[in-house]
């Protein structure tokens, strides 16, 4: 994908919002808000050069918290929204970031088409493991058995295994952090961006109000970078189960990239060889002749 890069390059101070955050004290959304600004700032990307995408949700409020092009949309449709914008405008990188409830429940169906297509976009998957926003009800992603808000009695269903999921769709880019390592999840977001196709980040995060079963310590606890112990990201079957298997220990980082799989644009037919851009080609076009067969 191209990057558009300016030698001269943004400060953090570019991507300040006036509006104040307002998620609780401890949110994981702080340290992923800092490292989304801090990934675009280092590949030396504007504000006014790169387009993000919000679902809703407790992570969507981040959406007037930082400058630049953004767009929120309805809850689980960010990939769509996303989606649409990247195929209009290659050049610009794009980036969705949505809940674990809108994006596997309300929005599963677009992750999964996401990935099948390889749309060339970053998704960054807010993993706090309940639906925050509406006050800590359970997501497809909280464990079996956990007592949430209005779950006195414990979860009945089984969690999902979202990284197993993932990994069934044969994904090109896999990659997993947390909230509270704020370089690591930096370096992650760049290669994400880098990435050729659809970046598949799963970011477990710190909910102090509601998730009370993997909490910031636990996380800090448990989890590892591959990166550290020479884990070779082009082995798909041992990144499915470092993904998979977080019985003892949580790993982190670029799981899985596969960089020869071309993306969705690359392989859209009427697109190739043009050097113009869908929103350079748009144009008015006098429609009132149909008038006449619709009123
Ligand atoms: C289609 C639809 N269903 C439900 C809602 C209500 N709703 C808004 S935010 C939210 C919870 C979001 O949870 P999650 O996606 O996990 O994000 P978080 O708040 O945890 O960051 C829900 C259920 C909605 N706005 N639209």
């Amino acid at each position: 994908m191209s990057i558009p890069l300016d030698s001269s390059g943004p400060q953090m101070k570019d991507y300040a919002s006036s509006q104040m955050c307002t998620w609780c004290d401890a949110c994981g959304d702080y340290g992923i808000w800092t490292a989304i600004k801090k990934a675009l700032v280092e590949l030396k990307i504007h504000p006014w050069q790169a387009l993000l995408c919000f679902d809703v949700g407790c992570h969507g409020n981040m959406a007037d918290k930082l400058n630049g092009y953004r767009f929120h949309g309805l809850h689980g449709r960010v990939i769509p929204f996303a989606a649409g914008a990247k195929i209009a405008n290659r050049t610009l990188p794009v980036i969705a970031v949505g809940g674990d409830g809108a994006s596997f429940s309300e929005g599963v169906g677009h992750l999964v088409h996401a990935i099948r297509s390889n749309y060339p976009i970053v998704f960054i998957l807010h993993n706090n493991a309940n639906y925050g926003l509406t006050t800590g009800q359970a997501s497809a992603l909280t464990p079996k058995g956990q007592k949430m808000n209005v779950s006195p009695n414990g979860i009945p269903e089984r969690m999902l295994p979202s990284m197993d999921f993932v990994f069934s769709l044969q994904p090109t880019f896999v990659a997993r952090g947390f909230s509270g390592d704020i370089p690591q999840l930096t370096g992650i977001l760049k290669e994400a961006i880098a990435h050729r196709g659809f970046a598949f980040v799963d970011v477990l995060q710190s909910c102090p109000t509601y998730n009370h079963f993997a909490t910031h310590d636990y996380l800090l606890e448990h989890c590892y970078d591959v990166g550290k112990e020479g884990h070779d990201a082009k082995n798909f079957e041992k990144a499915r189960q470092l993904a998979v298997d977080t019985s003892q220990r949580i790993a982190t980082g670029v799981l899985y990239r596969d960089e020869d799989v071309p993306d969705f644009c690359e392989e859209l037919v009427p697109r190739k060889g043009k050097t113009t851009e869908l929103i350079e080609e748009v144009q008015s076009a006098d429609i009132t002749r149909f008038y006449p067969e619709f009123i």
